[in-house]
Formats: structure tokens, sequence, C-alpha cells
């Protein structure tokens, strides 16, 4: 098809349909080739960097009035996955999440094929029942007991946090929902230091102040102090402040740290606070019996955060919020749209559980995961998180041998490690005067020549005090010994001076 094509909105509308089809079909082909085969491959690049400007150029962004023909789509689709990065590449280890897991693949895409809507039965019957089993599930894996509560697939990680303090505070007062905050006195929530930014974004963003979010000190390990955490609540309450929620943490960002659930645990018991545990990353450890222990006491939390997305690999985004309480979420979010949830249905509405959350429309997130679970068991799982922790304690224990690299925490307890990698011309400068200076800004240089060589992602930050270093994460199961030594082999090479 050369000149313009006229499309209409739905497929089988089209006077030819035929030529949909083939579209989609030859879509399909180049997606699979080019996205998801080779681009995947360990010969190919991660990403093919382009600065904006010439990326505005090289890529035809413009809208017009008129349509672009199916060649031309068919050229944009190469295009568009060209100068993505390829997330799912081996070695894109930047982010939380990596990999391309061939059932969650196909699973996104029977999502986006049917295209359903998670709020009523009558829209979406098989995924709300899949919904209620693998939360269940979940739950189960969890530890609350019989695997019984509530739950929600969310929009990602910082969402599911913004259940947590929603549903912890509708608890403690209930009128909130229809009073508002005025006039009422502070409340407090903790977290530590190294929490994710989610849950002070998620404090403002609910009215409560991100002030009003007391970080507690972590320790040398990047847990949080927990004799810190029971003086701040008892600050909270000399300051005549409501202390209502601890979140505490199961994976850290960037140092993949755990926090002690049980003695936190015990703290909120005393304290009659709401426990949450923000296990968006280190979730899916729960899967191995030989690294579950890393989250042992979250069988005690009110509630928890879990992202399938990032260790369990499933597409983006998948993330769960679970509560060992049944009715908080309807009770916190309900307003009974009278045009969707009507009482008066031929069938049983308890099914219609999309009054429970904040969206209307809601994306069927739990089938991606479901389908992979299905594929591999809960045991294929296993094998891959015992698989990722191996590499991760295989690449930590490589560097510490390695002249050049120097670890930032010992002993990491997750598959993120962090370190920095010391050039030779400043080796053995360490006493220097601007030693820290220089160490903090090759990072960003490492990081600019593997970019626009597009070798590997692997990302860096500063924190605290400490000078820019690197955070690797490891989680994708495809990745084997070999790969760890080509990763460290590639910092030697690219941080040569
Ligand atoms: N919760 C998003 C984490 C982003 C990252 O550091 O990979």
């Amino acid at each position: 098809l050369k000149k313009p094509y006229k499309p209409i909105a739905s497929i089988e509308s089209h006077p030819n349909r035929n030529q949909h089809e083939s579209f989609i079909r030859e879509s399909v082909e180049i997606l699979l080739k080019d996205a998801v085969f080779n681009g995947l491959s360990r010969d190919s690049k991660v990403l093919e960097w382009r600065n904006p400007e010439e990326l505005l150029k090289l890529l035809d962004f413009e809208i017009r009035a008129s349509g672009s023909s199916h060649d031309e789509l068919l050229q944009l689709i190469r295009e568009t996955i060209q100068y993505s990065v390829k997330t799912g590449h081996p070695y894109f280890v930047n982010q939380l999440f990596s990999s391309v897991d061939p059932y969650g693949l196909v699973g996104q895409w029977l999502t986006d094929a049917l295209n359903p809507s998670v709020y009523t039965y009558e829209v979406s019957p098989v995924f709300t029942l899949m919904e209620e089993v693998v939360l269940k599930e979940m739950r189960t894996i969890v530890g609350f007991p019989n695997g019984d509560g509530d739950g929600i697939f969310c929009p990602g990680g910082s969402m599911s946090n913004a259940y947590a303090i929603s549903c912890a505070r509708h608890s403690l007062m209930p009128d909130i929902k229809r009073t508002g905050l005025h006039g009422l006195q502070r409340l407090v929530l903790f977290t530590s230091e190294d929490a994710h930014y989610s849950i002070k974004k998620m404090a403002s963003f609910l009215g409560l102040g991100s002030d009003n979010v007391y970080l507690i000190k972590s320790d040398g390990r990047g847990k949080m102090d927990v004799e810190h955490l029971t003086s701040e609540i008892e600050r909270s309450l000399r300051e005549n402040a409501i202390p209502f929620m601890v979140s505490a943490t199961a994976g850290t960002t960037v140092f993949g740290a755990f926090d002690p659930i049980e003695e936190i645990a015990d703290v909120c018991e005393r304290h009659k606070l709401w426990l949450h545990v923000d296990a968006a990353w280190g979730g899916g450890a729960l899967m191995s019996k030989k690294y579950k222990h890393l989250l042992k006491g979250i069988h005690r939390a009110d509630s928890v955060t879990w992202n399938p997305h990032k260790l369990l690999t499933a597409p983006q985004q998948c993330s769960a919020y679970l509560l060992r309480h049944k009715g908080v979420l309807s009770s916190a979010h309900s307003t009974n749209a009278a045009y969707l949830f009507q009482k008066d249905k031929f069938y049983d509405t308890s099914f219609d559980t999309g009054d429970k959350h904040v969206q209307c429309g809601r994306r069927a997130d739990v089938l991606k995961f479901w389908f992979m679970w299905k594929a591999k068991g809960t045991s294929g799982f296993e094998q891959h998180i015992d698989k990722v922790f191996d590499n991760a304690e295989f690449f930590t224990n490589t560097i510490q041998k390695t002249e050049g690299f120097s670890i930032v925490l010992d002993n990491p307890e997750c598959t993120n490690i962090c370190f920095w990698y010391i050039p030779p011309s400043l080796r053995g400068h360490e006493t220097d005067a601007d030693y820290h200076e220089k160490l903090h800004s090759v990072a960003p240089k490492i990081k600019e020549k593997m970019m626009k060589e597009g070798s590997m992602m692997v990302t860096y930050q500063a924190q605290k005090s400490l000078p820019n270093f690197f955070r690797i994460v490891f989680q994708n199961s495809g990745l084997n010994h070999d790969d760890m030594i080509h990763l460290i082999q590639e910092f030697e090479r690219l941080g040569y001076d």
C-alpha cells in the first residue's frame, strides 16, 4: 500500500479486512525478528544511542492530518525498535526490571488482543477470577492465614504503596474518606532513609505531607535501625501527632537491603501501627526456599507490595498490593457509581471488584503473570530466583578478587550489587585530597561510553556522602557466569585510562 491508507477504527468493520490481517502479521514478524530475537542477542547492541536533536530528525514523530501507508507504518515500527533500549537484552542490567519472558510476552500480547478492563465481572469474567486466584496464591506465599485477605493489581509499586497509606489511614480514621483531613491531628508514618521515594511522594499525594514521613536511619547494611524507629515513634507522640504506619522495605532500591521485619512487627504491635512491607523488589525471593528467609516476618504485615515485573520478570507493569484484611480496600475507596456497579445485576455482584480501587478502568496485569506461572509452575520461579541470586553472588565474589573494583556494601543481600570501578590512574591515590571528587566523576564517564557504544547499561548514583558508584542488577536468569565475566571485562575496557 503506497498511497495513504484511510483507516477505519475496527479491524472487522473495514471493507478490506485482509489488509489489516496482513499488516498485523507483518508487524508481528518485525516485532519477533527485530525486537525479540535479533534485538536480544548478545551480538547486538543494547541500544543505539542518539541525542534528542538527532533522534527528532531520524524518526518521523510528527502527527499529520492524513494517515500513513502500511509500508510507512512498518518502517516506523522498525525505527522505533532500532532506537529503543532493548530492556530484555542480557546486558541491560540497569534497572529493577529486565528480560523478556516468552510466556510473559505472549500473556501481554493476549491481554492487548482482548483489551479488557477489570472492574466488573460482566466485562472481565476470566480476569476477575484469575486475579482472585493469583492474589490468593501470593497471599499464601506471603504467609497470611489460609491466604485470606484482599488485594489488587496496581499500575506500579508506587501506586501499591499509595494504597497501603490509604488503607492504613482508613483503618484508623475511616471518617477521613468523607470529611478530609481538615482540622485533624497530624498523622505520621515511618520508613527508612533507604526506602523507595514513593512513600514520601504518596504521602504528599494523599494530603499527609512529606514532612510527616519520618525517615528512620538505616544501619551500615542499609537496614532500618529499629531503635531509631522506636525513638521516632515516641518523638511523634511527644509532638502530639498520631503515628499510624510503618513501611518496612524488603529489598531497597539501591542496596537491596531487607529491613528486619520481625523486629519492626514487634514495634508495630506494641504501638498498634499498620505494618506495610514494600517488597516490590525483593518479594520474588519468597518463591525460593533458599532465599525466603530474607523476608522473615512478612506474614505479620497488614499489607505488602510485591511487583512480579521486577525479580520475577513479568512484563511491565505487574504490581500487586496484598492485604491480610478483607473489606478495607472497598471501605476506603468505594463510591458505588450506579452506572457501573448496579446492585440488581443477574449475577453475584461481589465479583464486581472495580469499586475497591481508585482507578476506573484497569488493565488486566494479572494475565501475563498467571500465564508465566502456569508455564513454569512455582518450581520454575524458584529455579529462576536461585539462578539470579547465584549470578549475583558469583559477580560479587569475582569483583572482590579483581583489581580496580571496590564494593560499596559487603555481602549484598539481593541481586543488586553496588561498587566503584577505580581506573588505573586513580589506584594508589586513595589518600589524595581530591580522590573522592575524581572518583565521583568516573561512573558518569563510563556510563557515557557504555551508552554511546551500546555495549551494556548499568546505572550509577551517589548516596549520602558516597561518591558516584555503579549499581548492577541481575534478574534475568538467561545470564550465566560467562556473562558476569563479560560484564566485568566491559568495565575494565571502558574504564581503562
Ligand atoms: N521502583 C522503580 C525502581 C527503579 C530502579 O531503580 O530500577
